[in-house]
């Protein structure tokens, strides 16, 4: 299987994100992640690494708002020079606003922390100096994997920064480009495209992407937003709106879930899916399902994870796979290993 992984991610390490309570923590979405699935990934017969293809720019403002893309391109330079000695000082580490535009009375200002408050929905999506030139290799090696569904079947997108809470113009939740709407719209060129998310929390992001859009079925499979982040999307009775009407599925889970009610709800995720008949699938994978995983409260097993895998790959369809969250390092590389080791 190709897998499509750049190194550039390292460059993005924000020291803390900031938790309810206004706790500040050590972010949970480090690059030991992307280099353990790698490690396992190694040790598997046939995983083939390739960096990405540089797709440039128009394939990203495909789908996120220039002036948004514009805010992540020059915002760390512009944070800097509000204070020379701002790379060391800690209170200027990353930028990160306090104020929040409301939706509905949102001037958007010149001001850079206005734009930051602006453009990002939450505490989880600092920007530091690297975060630009990673969140674009991520969105490359995303591209790199649709592309290379046109002449084989599966393929993974190693992708870190993660991508599925950002939206048109925002960023939240770890995530800056959503990577898997990206490559989606880019197949979507060539045929319907199913997009299908299964990391644990709702693909909020996604969901705002496609929503009005009927040639791009978007599927999430989610913790319940009425008690989980990303709280505002993800309910089951979002179901898209004009052409997108009836495109859009939610299915949110109750705290807890397991394997087996897991397994029921993707089987409804996968019947919609046959009806659509796309030419083909992105998968938004997500390892955070894990029982054991510190941010998730549903319970999938190993072996559940291995279902899940060889359900989706059971629709025959060109997959391109690209990483979202997942955060017990320690069982992440073998996690992955086993939902792709079904499509292989
Ligand atoms: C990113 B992905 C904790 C605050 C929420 C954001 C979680 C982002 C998850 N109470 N932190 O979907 O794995
Ligand atoms: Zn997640």
């Amino acid at each position: 299987m190709k897998i499509f992984y750049s190194d550039l991610h390292f460059q993005h390490a924000p020291a803390f994100e900031v938790f309810d309570g206004g706790v500040r923590v050590p972010t949970f979405e480090v690059p030991e992640r992307a280099e353990r699935i790698l490690a396992a990934l190694r040790k598997t017969g046939w995983a083939e690494i390739h960096p990405p293809i540089d797709f440039g720019l128009d394939s990203i403002l495909a789908v996120h708002d220039r002036d948004y893309v514009e805010f992540l391109a020059s915002a760390w330079t512009e944070w800097l020079a509000t204070d020379p000695e701002a790379e060391s000082a800690t209170d200027k580490s990353a930028l990160l606003p306090a104020t929040f535009a409301l939706r509905g009375q949102a001037h958007r200002p010149k001001s850079l922390l206005g734009r930051a408050g602006y453009y990002m929905m939450d505490l989880s999506a600092p920007i530091v100096a690297g975060t630009y030139a990673a969140a674009l290799a991520s969105a490359n090696c995303a591209l790199s994997a649709a592309q290379a569904i046109t002449h084989t079947t599966s393929t993974f997108a190693l992708c870190r920064p993660p991508g599925h809470h950002a939206g048109k113009s925002h960023c939240g939740g770890y995530c800056y480009f959503n990577n898997a709407a990206i490559a989606a719209h880019w197949l979507s060129a060539h045929g319907k495209v199913t997009l299908l998310d299964i990391d644990y929390h709702a693909g909020n992001g996604t969901q705002d992407i496609f929503y009005e859009r009927g040639d791009v079925l978007s599927i999430s499979i989610h913790a319940d937003p009425a008690f989980e982040y990303p709280y505002y999307a993800g309910y089951a009775e979002e179901r898209g709106a004009g052409a997108g009407l009836g495109f859009h599925h939610n299915f949110p889970l109750p705290a807890g879930t397991g394997d087996e009610e897991y397994l029921t709800t993707l089987n409804a995720a996968l019947h919609l899916i046959r009806e659509f008949q796309p030419t083909a699938l992105v998968i938004s994978a997500g390892m955070d399902i894990y029982s054991e995983d510190p941010l998730g409260k549903i319970r999938i097993t190993r072996e559940g994870i291995r279902q899940i895998g060889a359900r989706i790959a059971e629709l025959r369809l060109p997959t391109a796979i690209i990483m979202e969250g997942g955060y017990n390092n320690d069982a992440l590389g073998d996690n992955v290993v086993a939902f792709l080791g079904e499509f292989e």
